[in-house]
């Protein structure tokens, strides 16, 4: 049965992936609704006439009179809650919610529910392996791959979720088994007021959680708490009660759970002390759902990383390169140069650059000036990181990124490594960071 009011009219604003799950969702539970989007040809659109063709579907600029014909909007997370039409409906007492809400009514197995700045899909996929290398039939997705409402099913006995700040702002509330926010730092400033709006939309991830994972090195993660509330925690540092983390014996550096070596940290394939924390992390997540250890930790020795996120590409006379084109903002190009840079004999030559979304890029001239021998700026704000950068290392400009690959091949050094990390969005050069990163690999390997 779907905890769904059958005798209400619903509105869903947005139609791409997340809202043609809840045209699905919607339509197989005889629910009344439209659609509606700013655009004036949608991504499913073609989908959504073929299918459901007696929708009535409203494109262009939004009409606060139809919206309020609904009690409540199921908002894409792709659209700010701050638009006037969305607003001017609410004040007039639509409700205003999302596709994760309606999952979290309707899921009947426990949710992992996964947040934060970076390494969301890095840490929801290895958790999902971890779930099925432990026999568990597991759904993974959310803002990773498939939405929300397509994973609903009554076999499922696990499900690993990644919300974005954007969905969560969304969910009243999630009432998830485990619930954590890896880190916190600035991004999607163009949509926020600031980092306190932007935490404290992160943080609607806890609400209902009967269990909590928190980065012990990074403050803002922690939520806070009612008495008796499970805590985990997991860090770079030494591990005590409850908390996983890194020891070290006779030389040798081993993921450690309270005061238990669980697997030496160099069985791990994923590289760099960022993807250590995320093992950590991980393990916290699968720990606190009682998932096995022998199980998660055979995952980990398996799990090769995803694509775009400090993926190997190719050697060249003595030169590694990567590509890291996930990192669109500022914390995910300093987890990549300075866990990269920690790794490699030589120094890193950078490409970065793209649409900063209005984040300030200061810190990342220390990092810059310890890791790299030369920074390759392309992209609508390069200036604004040539500012920052100063006279920390040489900065080269470029306009396209095949002249990127090729300045990048002149500069390095052998022993030195080429590090695609933008620290941006890709939206002014490019169709998504996929394609930025396939393109900057197919440049790299076309390399003679
Ligand atoms: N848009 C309009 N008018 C509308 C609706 C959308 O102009 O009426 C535009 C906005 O610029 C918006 C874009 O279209 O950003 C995409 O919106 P959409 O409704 O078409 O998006 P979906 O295809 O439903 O994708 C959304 C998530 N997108 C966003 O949050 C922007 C996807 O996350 C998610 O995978 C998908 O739902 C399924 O759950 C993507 C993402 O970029 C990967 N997420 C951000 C991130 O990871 O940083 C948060
Ligand atoms: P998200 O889904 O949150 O964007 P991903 O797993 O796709 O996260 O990784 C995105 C980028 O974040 C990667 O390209 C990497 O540079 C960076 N990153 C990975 N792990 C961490 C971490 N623990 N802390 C900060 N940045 C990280």
């Amino acid at each position: 049965m779907s905890l769904i009011a059958s005798d209400h009219f619903r509105i869903v604003v947005g139609l791409g992936k997340s809202g043609m799950s809840l045209v699905r969702f919607l339509a197989n539970r005889g629910v009344s609704f439209a659609v509606a989007d700013t655009r004036e040809n949608p991504p499913e659109l073609a989908t959504l006439r073929r299918d459901y063709p007696q929708v009535d579907v409203r494109c262009g600029e939004l009409d606060v009179e139809f919206l309020c014909r609904a009690d409540e909007l199921y908002v894409s997370p792709g659209l700010a809650l701050a638009t006037p039409a969305l607003q001017a409906a609410a004040a007039r007492g639509v409700k205003l919610s999302g596709d994760i809400e309606l999952f979290a009514r309707n899921a009947k197995a426990p949710i992992i529910a996964i947040s934060g700045s970076n390494a969301k899909s890095t840490v929801t996929t290895l958790v999902g392996e971890m779930a099925a290398a432990a026999g568990k039939r597991v759904a993974v997705g959310g803002n990773l791959g498939t939405p929300a409402l397509d994973l609903l099913s009554d076999d499922v006995e696990l499900y690993v979720m990644e919300l974005s700040s954007f969905q969560l702002e969304t969910t009243d509330h999630l009432g998830a088994e485990v619930a954590t926010v890896l880190n916190i730092s600035e991004d999607h400033m163009d949509r926020y007021s600031g980092l306190p709006a932007y935490h404290l939309a992160k943080h609607r991830i806890f609400r209902g959680a009967r269990q909590v994972v928190f980065n012990r090195q990074d403050a803002l993660t922690r939520p806070l708490l009612g008495e008796g509330m499970p805590c985990w925690s997991f860090g770079l540092g030494v591990p005590d009660f409850k908390g996983f983390g890194l020891r070290e014996e006779n030389g040798e550096k081993y993921l450690a759970f309270e005061f238990q070596n669980l697997m030496p940290v160099r069985e791990l394939k994923i590289r760099g002390a960022h993807n250590q924390a995320n093992a950590l992390a991980a393990l916290a997540l699968g720990h606190a759902v009682g998932l096995p250890f022998d199980a998660m930790l055979a995952a980990l020795r398996t799990f090769a990383g995803l694509e775009h996120r400090c993926q190997w590409v190719r050697d060249l006379d003595g030169v590694a390169w990567y590509n890291d084109s996930k990192a669109t903002n500022v914390g995910a190009a300093l987890a990549a140069i300075e866990g990269l840079g920690a790794d490699i004999e030589g120094k890193l030559v950078l490409i970065a650059g793209g649409d900063g979304k209005g984040a300030d890029f200061k810190d990342l001239r220390d990092p810059v000036a310890a890791n790299c021998r030369a920074v390759v700026l392309m992209g609508r704000d390069r200036e604004l990181i040539a500012e920052a950068l100063g006279d920390a290392v040489p900065l080269v400009r470029v306009s396209s990124l095949d002249e990127a690959v090729q300045q990048c091949r002149a500069l390095a050094h052998p022993g030195d490594a080429v590090l695609l990390s933008p620290a941006c969005a890709s939206f002014d050069m490019f169709k998504n960071y996929e394609e930025r990163g396939q393109l900057f690999a197919r440049a790299a390997e076309d390399l003679a």
